[in-house]
C-alpha cells in the first residue's frame, strides 16, 4: 500500500482524512464531468480542513491519495477495471490498474486507518434479486469493515426496501443526517425511513465511535439527502430508472456490469439532468464527510 505524502502526514498527526472512491470516476460518470467532480470534491474536503484520499489500485499497488495526473488518467481512460472485494487479489497479483467500488474502498480505507469515506450512492439489493441474487458486495462490506460511509442513500435502480432489510440483518445502522427519510439519491425521500435521525456531526461521530468501542465493528451508513434546490423531479428519475432496468434485462447485462450500465443509461435518458444532481449531492456529501472526520478525530482525544 502507498499513501500520498499529505495523507501520511495527516494520519500520523491524527488529523482528519476523508477517503473517496474511484469507481464513481471510472464507471459512475462520463468524462470530463467525472474529473471536474473528483477535483471539486477533493477541494471541498480541503476547504473543510481535512485531507482527501482518493483510493484506487495502480500497477497492482493499493493507493491512498492519487496525484492529479493519476486522477486525470482514471477519469479519461476507458480500460480501468472495476474492483470490488472479489477482484482485489487478481488486480493486485497481476499488477493492474483498477478503480475501487464502495466495498474495495472501505477495505483499503480500513487498512490505512481512515474512518470516513464519502461517495455518491452505495450499491444494494437489485430489483429482481429474489431471482437473480444480485446483491452488491457493498452491503456485506458495510457489515464487516469499520468505516463510516457518507452517501445520498442509494439509487432506486435498487430495491431500497430489501437493501434496508439486509443492512438491518447485518447490524449496519442507517443514520439520516437531518432527516428521518432514507434518501433515494436523486430525491430526498425514498418512501422508506432511516433507523434514526441525527442532527449534528458530533452526534454522528459519537454513535460511530460508540459502535466501534462496543466491539461491534463494521460500518455505518450516513444518509445525507440531496440539497432541496437540486432535487430531481421524482417522475423523471423513476421513468429513466424503469426504462434503464428494462433495457439491461433485454440486453442480458449481468454481474458487475449491471450498475455501470444503468448509471450510464439513466444519464442519457434524463439528458444529463441526473449528472447535475449527481455532482451536487456528492459535493454536499464531501462537506458533511469532512466535518464528520473532524468530529471523529475529536472523540479520540
Ligand atoms: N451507485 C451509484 N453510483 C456509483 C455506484 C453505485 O449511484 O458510482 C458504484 C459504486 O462504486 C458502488 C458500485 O460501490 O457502483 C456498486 O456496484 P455493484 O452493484 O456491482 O456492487
Ligand atoms: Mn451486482
Amino acid at each position: 500500500m502507498t499513501l500520498s505524502a499529505e495523507v501520511q502526514v495527516a494520519l500520523a498527526a491524527g488529523q482528519p482524512v476523508v477517503a473517496l472512491e474511484s469507481t464513481i470516476i471510472s464507471h459512475g460518470m462520463p468524462y470530463p464531468e467525472n474529473l471536474a467532480t473528483a477535483r471539486r470534491v477533493e477541494n471541498i474536503v480541503r476547504q473543510e480542513g481535512a485531507t482527501p484520499a482518493t483510493i484506487a489500485v495502480v500497477g497492482g499497488r493499493l493507493r491512498v491519495g492519487l496525484s492529479d495526473v493519476e486522477l486525470t488518467a482514471f477519469a479519461a481512460r476507458d480500460d480501468v477495471v472495476k474492483v470490488s472485494r472479489r477482484d482485489l487479489p487478481m488486480v493486485v497479483a497481476r499488477g493492474l490498474d483498477g478503480s475501487t467500488t464502495v466495498a474495495a474502498t472501505m477495505i483499503i480505507s480500513a487498512l490505512a486507518g481512515i474512518e470516513v469515506f464519502v461517495t455518491g450512492g452505495i450499491g444494494g439489493v437489485h430489483r429482481g434479486a429474489p431471482e437473480t441474487f444480485d446483491v452488491s458486495a457493498d452491503l456485506l462490506e458495510l457489515a464487516r469493515t469499520p468505516v463510516a460511509v457518507v452517501c445520498a442513500g442509494a439509487k432506486s435502480i435498487l430495491d431500497l426496501g430489501l437493501t434496508l432489510e439486509v443492512l438491518e440483518t447485518h447490524g449496519v445502522p442507517v443514520l439520516g443526517f437531518k432527516t428521518d427519510r432514507f434518501p433515494a439519491f436523486f430525491v430526498r425521500d425514498s418512501g422508506f425511513g432511516v433507523d434514526t435521525q441525527v442532527d449534528s456531526v458530533d452526534e454522528l461521530a459519537a454513535i460511530v465511535r460508540t459502535k466501534w468501542d462496543l466491539g461491534l465493528g463494521g460500518g455505518v451508513v450516513v444518509a445525507n439527502p440531496i440539497p432541496r434546490d437540486v432535487e430531481m423531479e421524482p417522475a423523471l428519475a423513476d421513468g429513466a430508472i424503469r426504462q434503464a432496468i428494462g433495457e439491461a434485462a433485454t440486453a442480458g447485462v449481468t454481474g458487475k456490469d449491471v450498475t455501470p450500465f444503468l448509471l450510464s443509461r439513466i444519464e442519457s435518458l434524463t439528458k444529463g439532468a441526473s449528472l447535475v444532481a449527481n455532482r451536487a449531492l456528492i459535493e454536499n456529501n464531501a462537506l458533511v464527510g469532512a466535518r464528520l472526520a473532524a468530529a471523529l478525530v475529536a472523540t479520540r482525544r
